[in-house]
């Protein structure tokens, strides 16, 4: 990254390493629910018996009561009747790590990390329904840019909302970061233009513009958003680096239809799946990465600057079947 190189904020190696394991317990114990909730129950399932139809059938119960969405579960037990009957398995435990490998390959269908930043500013837009954790997260990001030793900006976009600009102000001031704000009610496109001079002025590194929370029925409130977006991507004089969708991980399959509708407006460079540590239905991961043509690339795990993770599908699968150390041997 262009910070790094020019700022010289490179951790050590050990450093680094330790902050992994870290983050791996972080994430471990955000999908505590989900486990209690989904993994033990599928491994209730597959273990001390043979596989046949009812298994299966059980197996796709489960998936579906976590929210893994039906066209998701019915394609994942698909995949392992087939295998079953090719690999001629017939004990549920030789299953279960037949399923893990396939639900790895599905979390890499469409999977990637941020973009790399190329060019100063790197920018970043932020959008989704009200509450999702927008802003929350841009905080999560600002604090994790600012460590790295990038100087970061941030937009007040949400002009809407009562107390939205005094929100980010607040996280604005605590992390150390510089902030661009107008009055309440103000054109949050006027917010973006000034936004991205500024960057440019002030030779930022980052820039992330918060926006307000928006019902996707609402047509006026879409098109408010593809306004801004225009006036980043004419005042940049390219595209914005990262346009990310945040989605509540508690709202179920309804966060599919978030993301389609959303990205009629704006095109959409990713997904930011907050709360899933409030969640038994984390199954919703498998979902989106299978259902659609974006990348889940953050994933949010509470409520603290390290809950916000970058989504990687064999930790992520690791941390989630837990017994399944060896998948770590892939990284
Ligand atoms: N447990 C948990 N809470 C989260 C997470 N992300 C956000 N939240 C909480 O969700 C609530 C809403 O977060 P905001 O960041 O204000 O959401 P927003 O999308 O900006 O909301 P609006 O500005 O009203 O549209 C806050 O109480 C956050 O602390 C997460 O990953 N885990
Ligand atoms: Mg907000």
């Amino acid at each position: 990254m262009f910070w790094k190189r020019m700022f010289g904020a490179e951790k050590k190696q050990e450093q680094e390493e330790k902050a992994e394991r870290g983050f791996f317990q972080k994430l471990v114990s955000g999908l505590e629910k989900t486990k209690q909730g989904f993994v033990d129950k599928v491994e209730q399932i597959m273990t001390g018996r043979k596989v046949d139809e009812e298994l299966f059938e059980e197996l796709e119960e489960a998936l579906i009561q976590a929210d893994c969405g039906v066209e998701t579960s019915l394609f994942l037990v698909d995949q392992l009747r087939e295998r079953a009957k090719a690999e001629k398995i017939t004990e549920a435990e030789q299953l279960k790590a037949v399923l893990v490998e396939e639900v790895v390959q599905l979390l890499q269908k469409n999977a990637a990390a941020l973009k790399t930043p190329e060019e100063r500013p790197y920018v970043l837009m932020v959008v989704g329904v009200n509450g999702a954790g927008k802003t929350t997260t841009i905080a999560k990001l600002a604090y994790r840019f600012k460590q790295e030793g990038a100087k970061v900006l941030l937009a007040a976009g949400d002009t809407f909302r009562a107390g939205a600009i005094e929100q980010l102000e607040v996280w604005a001031n605590r992390i150390g970061v510089e902030l661009i704000k107008h009055q309440e009610g103000s054109d949050p496109a006027a917010v973006a233009y000034d936004a991205v001079n500024a960057a440019k002025a002030r030779k930022t590194d980052v820039l992330i513009l918060d926006t307000a929370g928006r019902l996707q029925t609402k047509v006026n409130l879409m098109s408010e958003l593809a306004k801004v977006h225009r006036v980043v991507q004419r005042e940049l004089g390219r595209d914005l680096d990262e346009i990310l969708l945040v989605v509540d991980a508690t709202t179920g399959q309804n966060a599919l239809s978030q993301a389609k509708i959303f990205q009629e407006a704006v095109p959409l460079t990713g997904i930011a799946l907050t709360k899933l540590d409030g969640t038994a239905k984390g199954g919703i991961v498998l979902a989106l990465a299978n259902e659609l043509e974006l990348a889940v690339k953050l994933v949010g795990v509470g409520e603290q600057y390290e809950d916000l993770q970058d989504f990687e599908a064999n930790t992520f699968a690791a941390a989630l079947f837990g017994r399944q150390e060896k998948m770590l041997d892939n990284d």
